[in-house]
C-alpha cells in the first residue's frame, strides 16, 4: 500500500488516511509503522489552512482556486477539518457538489473529515493526512475548517499560511470574527466581492486593513494583506494565490517556514502523549472510578480541580 501511495495512487492514499484516522489500537499500530515509512517524503507541499464563518464561500473559494491550479499541472488535495463533529451531513453533501469540478478531476483529491469518531487530536490527524498527501506526491493541500470555535486553532496547528475569507459588510462580521482569529490570519480575502455588493466588500477590505493595523504582526512582518475577490466569478483569485504564494516563499527563505513546521510537529508530538498517556490511565478500572467520583466532587464544588487532578494522578501513577 505504501508503494502505491508514494506512486500517487489516490485510493492508496484514502485507504492510508482511513488508517491514520482510526481509533482501533491495531490500525494506531499500523499507522503508526506508515507514518514512519512515509515521513522521508514528506515536507513539499505548501500547505495552506483556510477559514472563514459558515456560508462565508470556504469552498466555492477552493473549487475555484483549485480549478485553477489543476490548470497549471499541479496537483491539489483539499482537506477538511470539523472538530465539531456535526451530525448532520448536509455541508459535506454541499461540499462535493460545490467541488464538484475538483472531485472529478484525476490530479485533485478530496477528502472530508471524519464523521465523527475522532474526539480530540484533529489537528494530529488532519496533520498526519497532510504528511500523507506529501508523500503521494501532492504539492497543494488547502485545509478547509468547518464549524467555529476550535477549529482555528486546530488549522493553524497543521498549516503553513492562514487565509482567513471574510463577507463583504463586515461591519459585524468584525466584531463576530474573535480578536485571536485576527490575529493568526497571514492574508484576509473579502469574498462575494460581486455585482452589486462589490462596492461594499472595498469598504469592508478598508475596515479589515485598519482593524488589522492595530493587531500584533506575526513574526515581525507587517500587518496581513486583505484583499477582495470573488469566488464565483473568479475574480481576483489569482492575486490572492499570488499573495499566499509570495508569503510562503518568504517564510521559506527567512527559515520561518522550517521553524514553524518544526514548532507544529512538537505540539502533535505533546498532544499524542497526552492523549496516549489518558488512554493508559482510563484502562485501569481503580482509575476510572476514582475519575469519576473526583469529577463529580468538582462539579459539586467539594474540591478543586487541580486538587482532585493532583490526588487522581497520586493514587495512580500509571
Ligand atoms: N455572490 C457570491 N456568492 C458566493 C461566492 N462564493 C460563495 N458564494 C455563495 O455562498 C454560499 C455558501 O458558499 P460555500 O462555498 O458553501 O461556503 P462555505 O464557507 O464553504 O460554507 P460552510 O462549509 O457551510 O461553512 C453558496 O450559496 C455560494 O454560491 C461569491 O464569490 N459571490
Ligand atoms: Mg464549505
Amino acid at each position: 500500500m505504501i508503494d502505491e501511495l508514494l506512486a500517487g495512487d489516490r485510493r492508496a492514499l484514502a485507504r492510508t488516511i482511513t488508517t491514520l484516522e482510526s481509533t482501533n489500537p491495531k490500525d494506531r499500530t499500523r499507522a503508526e509503522e506508515m507514518l514512519e515509512a512515509l515521513l522521508p517524503h514528506t515536507g513539499g507541499s505548501l500547505r495552506v489552512g483556510i477559514t472563514g464563518t459558515p456560508g462565508v464561500g470556504k469552498s466555492t473559494f477552493i473549487n475555484a482556486l483549485g480549478r485553477r491550479l489543476l490548470e497549471r499541472d499541479h496537483r491539489l488535495a483539499v482537506l477538511t477539518i470539523d472538530p465539531s463533529s456535526r451530525s448532520t451531513g448536509g455541508s459535506i453533501l454541499g461540499d462535493k457538489t460545490r467541488m464538484a469540478d475538483l472531485a472529478s478531476s484525476g490530479d485533485a483529491y478530496v477528502r472530508p473529515s471524519p464523521s465523527g469518531g475522532i474526539t480530540g487530536g484533529v489537528a494530529l490527524r488532519t496533520h498526519e493526512a497532510v504528511l500523507a498527501c506529501e508523500a503521494a506526491g501532492f504539492d497543494t493541500v488547502l485545509i478547509e475548517t468547518v464549524g467555529v470555535g476550535q477549529s482555528e486553532t486546530a488549522v493553524e496547528n497543521v498549516s503553513d499560511v492562514f487565509l482567513l475569507l471574510v463577507g463583504p459588510g463586515g461591519g459585524d462580521d468584525l466584531q463576530g470574527i474573535k480578536r485571536g482569529i485576527m490575529e493568526l490570519a497571514d492574508v484576509v480575502a473579502v469574498n462575494k466581492a460581486d455585482g452589486d455588493q462589490q462596492n461594499l466588500a472595498k469598504a469592508t477590505a478598508g475596515q479589515y486593513a485598519s482593524a488589522l493595523s492595530l493587531v500584533r504582526p506575526k513574526s515581525g512582518r507587517g500587518p496581513a494583506p486583505v484583499l477582495t475577490c470573488s469566488s464565483l466569478a473568479g475574480d481576483g483569485i489569482d492575486n490572492v494565490w499570488e499573495t499566499v504564494k509570495a508569503l510562503h516563499g518568504d517564510m521559506a527563505h527567512s527559515g520561518e517556514l522550517r521553524s514553524k513546521r518544526r514548532r507544529q510537529s512538537i505540539g502533535h508530538f505533546e498532544s499524542e502523549i497526552q492523549r496516549l498517556l489518558m488512554a493508559r490511565a482510563t484502562q485501569n478500572d481503580a482509575f476510572r472510578q476514582l475519575h469519576v467520583t473526583l469529577a463529580d466532587a468538582v462539579g459539586d464544588g467539594q474540591r478543586s480541580a487541580a486538587g482532585a487532578a493532583r490526588q487522581l494522578l497520586e493514587t495512580h501513577p500509571g
